[in-house]
């Protein structure tokens, strides 16, 4: 068994290894064969790619079909083909191709007019044939430079990448904790509408006896003030009457208001007796009753009391002696006081003269004193001015009412504590709405950016992002910001919107339009503005860095070619 066992053993090593023997033939026999490919002589200017179109010992047909030539004719410095395939090498055809390898560098083809035109374009210096023009290889510095460039840029998008990622997280972490809040505040809305309608109610309540007994107490005042108001009025009437009555025998006749100047009507210096009358209603005389009914109300706004200068002076006012009847004199004309019967009877005929120097005087005089008087008014008028405001305001609420507008006042309060709270749930629902259905990128990627704002200045303005928000720029020595528009959406191409964002209805433009602003994002270790422009009249330009920009790092860095 056990031999047999071997013998198979030995028999499938055998099978094995000569199979192992062929496979390992065919290896050489592919090695060689790509071997001998790659040494295929294709014609100069051709890629491999391409090497398979162009046989040698065969007919050669141009790409277009053009035309067939032999295959000596290619690159015989004439041009056959219509679209150039039969001259890579040489510069015949206006329109042909020539591929340099550019081993360990980049392939290149570029139009093979500049084929020997004494120009390196190829690293290679494969274009440069001629014997003219020598040019160095410099395929392997530059492939090499090349290559550790790719190498700095894909650590630097690895990098990129795991920040990004990390802001993902935050995003997501965020968009988590944002939902469950706006969950709890939805219960809590419900619960703080409840109370703020029941604190409504109860206010309401409260409001209605405070109102009714605030009414009652201010309709109790307005009766009072009339009648006080009646009282001072009839007590005026009183003193006018008591004024008019010289006699004191109960009656005012019209020769007892002739002696009022101040019923002049035609300033003609008399109170002649027509004038008189007409106060009087065309009476003779009246009584109280009469006057108080028919004659005060055509005076009452005429009058003039005399001046209760007496008093003044009783006061021991500082009035230098001799200025008193001056004083008095014009005193009522303008504080609308009627002068004193003496003063009258010593002023009235000069009064009566008319002349107009002694009136320019008398202003000029009047004028100063004038001043003088405003500053005595002031210094006494306050007292008198502060009982009359103290008689204008309502009294005090009665114990009851007091009570009454403190219970109204606490369920104010309570419901304006409950509506404030419930306004602030709206809001802070709203809040989180609003960015709940906000566009912050793949997988939220550009969450860190919001509400963060950065800058770039120029020669002359610093352009501002806020990302989300918005966009604006200022002049840089100083001067108003201008809004660049709000944040408006993504607007990148088809297969990756989220390339561009944009920023619309901002300032309007003179003459043109709102001014907007077009962010390129841009892969980079930092949230940086980096460059902004202006290339038309208020359609700005920017291009931001930022980690969130990182992705797919296979796909920037595939720039190798198979033919390094
Ligand atoms: C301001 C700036 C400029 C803009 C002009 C247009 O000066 O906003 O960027 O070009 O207005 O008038």
């Amino acid at each position: 068994m056990a031999d047999k066992r071997g013998h198979v053993v030995s028999l499938r090593s055998r099978m094995l290894c000569s199979l192992c023997k062929t496979g390992q033939l065919i290896l050489i026999n592919i090695l060689l064969l790509s071997l001998s490919q790659a040494k295929v002589d294709r014609p100069r200017g051709v890629s491999i790619s391409k090497s398979s179109l162009y046989k040698p010992g065969d007919s050669f047909t141009c790409f277009d079909n053009s035309d067939t030539i032999p295959y000596s004719q290619i690159n015989d410095d004439y041009c056959d083909c219509k679209d150039g395939s039969d001259e890579p090498g040489t510069s015949a055809c206006p329109n042909g191709s020539f591929h340099c390898t550019n081993a360990g560098y980049r392939p290149l083809t570029m139009p093979s007019s500049r084929v020997n035109d004494g120009i390196c374009d190829c690293c290679d210096g494969t274009d440069e044939y001629s014997g003219e023009t020598t040019c160095v290889n410099t395929c392997r510095e530059m492939g090499r430079a090349m290559r550790e460039e790719q190498e700095r840029m894909k650590q630097l998008l690895q990098e990129g990448v795991k920040i990004r990622d990390d802001y993902i997280k935050q995003g997501k972490d965020a968009k988590t904790e944002k939902r469950a809040r706006l969950e709890a505040l939805e219960k809590e809305k419900d619960e703080a509408e409840a109370k703020k309608n029941e604190l409504e109610n109860i206010k309401n309540e409260a409001e209605k006896p405070e109102k009714e007994a605030k009414d009652a107490h201010q309709k109790a005042w307005e009766e009072e003030k009339s009648l006080r108001e009646a009282e001072k009025e009839a007590k005026k009437v009183e003193e006018a009457f008591a004024e008019l009555d010289s006699n004191a025998d109960g009656m005012v006749t019209w020769e007892e208001v002739q002696t009022h100047s101040e019923f002049d009507i035609d300033v003609n210096g008399t109170v002649e007796e027509d004038e008189a009358k007409e106060y009087l209603e065309d009476h003779n005389s009246v009584d109280i009753k009469t006057f108080q009914e028919k004659v005060w109300p055509n005076i009452k706004d005429i009058i003039k009391f005399p001046e209760p200068e007496k008093e003044e002076s009783a006061k021991g006012e500082a009035t230098p002696p001799g200025e008193e009847m001056e004083e008095g004199a014009e005193f009522p004309e303008e504080a609308e006081v009627a002068p004193s019967p003496e003063t009258k009877s010593q002023g009235g005929e000069d009064e009566d003269l008319g002349d107009d120097d002694d009136e320019e005087e008398e202003d000029y005089d009047k004028d100063d004193e004038d001043y003088e008087k405003d500053d005595e008014d002031h210094e006494y008028g306050t007292d008198e001015k502060k009982e009359e405001e103290e008689e204008e305001k309502m009294p005090d609420y009665d114990e009851e009412t007091k009570v009454l507008i403190q219970a109204a006042d606490n369920a104010r309060h309570e419901f304006t504590v409950a509506e404030q709270k419930f306004k602030d749930l709206e809001n802070e629902m709203n809040d989180l709405n609003h960015f709940l259905t906000l566009d912050l990128g793949p997988d939220d990627a550009f969450y860190p950016l919001k509400g963060q704002c950065f800058e770039y200045t120029d020669r002359e303005y610093v352009y501002k992002l806020c990302p989300f928000d918005k966009a604006s720029q200022r002049p840089k020595n100083g001067g108003s910001e201008t809004s660049l528009g709000t944040w408006g959406k993504w607007t990148g191409p088809e297969e990756n919107i989220y390339l561009k964002m944009k920023y619309e209805r901002g300032q309007g433009c003179w003459n043109g339009p709102d001014r907007s602003a077009t962010i390129t994002l841009h892969c980079g270790m930092k949230n940086e503005l980096r460059n902004v422009a202006e290339p038309n009249r208020c359609e700005y330009t920017f291009d931001f860095e930022t980690p969130a920009a990182c992705t797919a790092p296979a796909k920037q860095s595939e720039d190798i070619h198979d033919e390094l």
